[in-house]
């Protein structure tokens, strides 16, 4: 079984023979973050069908669905520290609900040994801001995958300064399309379009090793 395997059925949303093929890569020993990644090559594929109007938004949402059906036999395989790393207010910017990929970065995050105090979806920049007065974290990571979801997130990272809350923490952006750009347009400290590499960056925060 391989990777292009997998990455071929979930395009053609073959919901069973992608959940099958999993089990069977985590069988033969491959990696859980290998096997997500294939996954969100595919869903990166699916989105490209979605803009030439090959896909519809049903597809879109069944793409969805087969993600978290893999989400839940994958995520359990990760091997967690035990030592704390630090706290995470996590959520999805304002005006999206894309979530799958902040779900996986919690993940990674808390078997990495962070606490991860997640707000969800659509969460508005007076959240972010509440959540931090009470939380204390050491990082707020935002997660969009809307163009729309910059906007929400400059605007979360003002609403911090404005409460004087943004020299206590450090802000983590993830999300498909995020760069160094994007990661400046906000205001952010860091980026990360993928979860390993995210939890790499919040380790180097807190002073510990990648
Ligand atoms: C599945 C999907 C949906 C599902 C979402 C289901 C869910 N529960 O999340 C549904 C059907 C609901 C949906 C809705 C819409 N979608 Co949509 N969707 C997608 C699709 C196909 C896959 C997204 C995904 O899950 N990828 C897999 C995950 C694992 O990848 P990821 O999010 O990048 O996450 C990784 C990293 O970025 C990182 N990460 C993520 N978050 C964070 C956070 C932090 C802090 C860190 C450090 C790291 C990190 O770690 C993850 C793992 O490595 C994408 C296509 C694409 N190219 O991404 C379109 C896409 C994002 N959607 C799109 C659109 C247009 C929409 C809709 C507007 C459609 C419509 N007409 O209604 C709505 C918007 C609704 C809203 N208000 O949010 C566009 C966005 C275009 C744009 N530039 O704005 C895309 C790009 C499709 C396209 N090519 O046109 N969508």
């Amino acid at each position: 079984m391989s990777l292009n395997e997998l990455i071929n059925a979930f395009v053609n949303l073959e919901e069973e023979r992608v959940l099958n093929i999993v089990k069977g890569l985590l069988r033969e020993g491959r990696d859980p973050s290998e096997i997500l990644d294939a996954c969100r090559r595919a869903a990166t594929l699916i989105g490209e069908k979605f803009e030439r109007g090959e896909y519809f938004l049903s597809e879109l949402v069944f793409a969805g669905e087969i993600f978290n059906g893999v989400m839940k036999i994958v995520l359990p395989e990760l091997k967690k520290e035990v030592r704390p790393a630090g706290t995470i207010v996590l959520g999805t910017a304002q005006g999206d609900i894309h979530d799958i990929g902040k779900n996986i970065f919690k993940a990674f995050a808390e078997a990495a040994g962070f606490k991860v105090i997640d707000l969800g979806v659509d969460v508005p920049p007076e959240r972010f801001v509440e959540a931090v007065r009470n939380h204390n974290p050491d990082i707020v990571g935002m997660s969009g995958l809307l163009t729309i979801s910059y906007e929400s997130m400059k605007r979360t990272i003002e609403a911090l300064k404005e409460a004087g809350l943004r020299d206590r923490v450090k802000v983590i952006i993830g999300g498909g399309r995020v760069d160094e750009y994007v990661k400046r347009y906000t205001g952010a400290d860091e980026w990360a379009d993928n979860a390993m590499l995210g939890v790499k960056k919040c380790r180097e925060i807190m002073g510990l090793g990648g």
